[in-house]
């Protein structure tokens, strides 16, 4: 494929390091192994681009510099500067040295000139976190990689790890310089084969650590709450019993025999059918803490997901919101876990969809640790045939403060996402959907990163040369990608109308007599879910103010999440000052005039892009547009049966 070899070189393409392969550079720094990723990467790139590269010796007038000056490896920030033609990078982890070395090749020949006052950089999140949802064993229903869209798995094939894990070293080095540094390696669904990775096949996951380690790295694991049962043969995983923490306990430490730096576990428990601590009348939190206390002698952590809600809902029964459902689980428990216990919480308070609020549990439980997680595997965004940068959307979630946007305090302690990523060559099966992993990274690293810059770096990094005509068509399809799938698919906030089970494509009604809590209330007089304190469910009111009173009316409830918030009349004016079903029609037909405008600019760009990945992209550009359609027909039809009133525009609806 490309100059890497059988997959794509993604946002390392060697002549990204053309800046960095030309100069004398010096390492200074005591070996290790992620020192040694810094040295192996510089002597690399100056093979290639003429440079020379020294460690620790004596250098003649170094042009770069990059020295560890201290031993903490929890810390990874780094200090650039530049003065009298060197640029030195300093870190007092190797860790930030490593991310220092990936900032000066972002930076390019621009590191190089004039003089840089020391600057600092420092994550703003410690951690930085993909989920994989790959099932070691193929899934009857679900394949290897549940909502994977993007081949079969990095880690593991034909039921074991794979046995040859270049690939995943290559992974790791795409995370590293983006700012990654966790990897869970299984799904959350934890089925039988994947939970025996814990016990009997840890050495399968302790050869995947070693391969993700030397771009700092660190894995994580799904684990089953039954573990004890189903691996144990115990006759309760009741989180109080004696025996069952003696088993994790146990079972932890065998698991940091094997791999020393093990970052810890990922939970789904009482969620979707997986076991948890309810069968027990056990909280969350005792079941957190079970294993927070197992983890806590070697340095690990448990993220416990907060994806808890009734899948067995009644659709007829209005007053049960899914949507109140994590806040009503985990603020009561605020204060209970333990200090090694991460709270992960889904952004919204659905399942992403392509526009939610922001979760009320975010900011409600200031006394526990929290992650927030996103979903860069495009489940519901268009499953990587469709064009969408979530870069936008991800952004506005992470500057949403829970008491008003004058407050400056921490949304989160970590930034979780579940990985869009596997083996097919181009990594993530729609080539732009790389710079969605890409922006997630940088946005964890700093959640206040202006999203745009980031698609940016991504551009020039991925394109490196690329003259301003590609620059600017990339900018075309990409900036406004999530917007254009918001207008042909569901709208203002309602959520979901997509076909059950895949997710993909439209189904209106899909969903609305199904017990997944997941309804839009479609009737001839209006559309969309009460959910305000004075009339519907109360969700609105899970709210601090102002957001809470915001929320509360259809008058300043924001346009694009007036359905989530509200049930309205059809003929409901926005503050746009378009009627709700105008709106409805107008934004699918526009939807679909951006999609072909878009796939008009990239069948422009072909004599600019390598043909491979052209013609990947032309080739799902296609099929975004016939989905787009039927998306359009689907929707608008639909509203124009249940309302009986006609396009203000007289446009053809069927
Ligand atoms: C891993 C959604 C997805 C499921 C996923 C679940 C979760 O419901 O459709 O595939 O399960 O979220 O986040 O646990």
């Amino acid at each position: 494929m490309t100059d890497s070899g059988d997959f794509d070189a993604a946002w390392l393409p060697p002549a990204a390091f053309r800046a960095v392969g030309g100069r004398r550079s010096l390492v200074r720094a005591a070996a290790g192994p992620l020192v040694d990723t810094v040295y192996g990467e510089l002597a690399d790139a100056c093979e290639r681009f003429g440079g020379r590269v020294v460690r620790d010796g004596a250098a003649e007038e170094p042009e770069l510099v990059l020295e560890l000056t201290g031993d903490d490896p929890g810390d990874e920030g780094f200090a650039l500067e530049r003065r009298d033609g060197t640029t030195t990078v300093t870190a007092s982890g190797a860790r930030g040295l490593l991310y220092g070395l990936f900032h000066v090749v972002r930076l390019g020949e621009d590191a190089f000139h004039g003089e840089r006052a020391r600057e600092t950089h420092r994550p703003a999140l410690a951690t930085r976190m993909l989920d994989h949802w790959d099932n070691v064993a193929v899934h009857p229903v679900m394949g290897q990689v549940e909502r994977g869209y993007a081949g079969g798995s990095l880690f593991w094939a034909d039921g074991r790890a794979r046995g040859d894990l270049d690939r995943v070293r290559a992974y790791g080095r795409l995370l590293a310089a983006c700012g990654i540094n966790a990897v869970a390696v299984n799904n959350v669904n934890v089925h039988e084969t994947e939970a025996h990775l814990l016990t009997d096949r840890i050495g399968e996951v302790a050869a995947i650590a070693d391969a993700l380690r030397p771009y700092g790295v660190r894995t994580h694991l799904s684990v089953t709450f039954a573990a004890p049962m189903v691996l144990g043969s115990l006759p309760t995983a009741d989180p109080l019993d004696g025996a069952v923490r003696g088993w994790w306990a146990e079972a932890t430490r065998r698991v940091y025999e094997e791999i020393g730096d093990f970052g810890g576990y990922v939970v789904k428990a009482d969620s979707e059918g997986q076991p948890g601590p309810f069968a027990y009348g056990r909280s969350h939190a005792d079941g957190a803490n079970m294993l927070a206390a197992a983890l806590e002698p070697y340095g690990g952590t448990v993220h416990w997901r907060a994806f808890v809600y009734d899948h067995h809902q009644d659709w007829r029964d209005r007053r049960t919101d899914r949507a109140r459902a994590a806040y009503d689980h985990f603020t009561p428990l605020d204060g209970e876990f333990a200090a090694n216990a991460v709270l992960q919480v889904k952004h919204g308070p659905m399942d992403f969809q392509v526009r939610e609020p922001v979760s009320p549990l975010i900011g409600a439980v200031p006394d526990t640790r929290l992650a927030v997680e996103l979903q860069v595997t495009q489940e519901y965004t268009g499953q990587q045939r469709h064009v969408c940068w979530l870069g936008p959307m991800w952004s506005e979630a992470l500057r949403f403060r829970p008491d008003g946007e004058v407050s400056t305090g921490r949304l989160a302690d970590g930034l979780v996402a579940v990985s869009n990523a596997g083996d097919d060559p181009f990594w993530t099966g729609h080539p732009l959907a790389q710079a969605n992993l890409y922006t997630f990274g940088r946005l964890a690293w700093d959640p206040a990163a202006d999203p745009r810059a980031v698609l940016g770096e991504w551009i020039a990094l991925t394109h490196p040369g690329a003259e301003e005509r590609l620059v600017a068509g990339l900018h075309a399809v990409l900036d406004g990608s999530w917007s254009t799938y918001e207008k042909y698919t569901a709208p203002l906030g309602v959520g979901f109308m997509v076909q059950p089970g895949h997710h993909y494509g439209p189904s209106v009604d899909g969903y609305e007599y199904s017990p997944w809590g997941t309804y839009h209330f479609a009737d001839r007089d209006g559309v969309g879910v009460d959910r305000s304190t004075a009339t519907g469910t109360g969700y609105a009111g899970q709210y601090a103010k102002p957001w809470s009173e915001v929320y509360e009316s259809p008058e300043t409830c924001p346009d694009e999440l007036l359905l989530f918030f509200h049930h309205v009349p059809y003929g409901h004016v926005l503050h746009s000052g378009r009627t709700v079903i105008q709106h409805i029609y107008d934004t699918h037909f526009e939807g679909v005039e951006e999609v072909e405008e878009a796939r008009r600019v990239w069948a422009g760009l072909a004599d600019l892009v390598e043909p491979a990945r052209h013609a990947r992209v032309a080739e799902r550009f296609e099929e975004q547009l016939r989905s787009a359609r039927e998306w359009r027909d689907q929707v608008n039809s639909y509203f124009l049966r249940k309302s009986g009133v006609p396009d203000g525009r007289g446009r053809t609806i069927y």
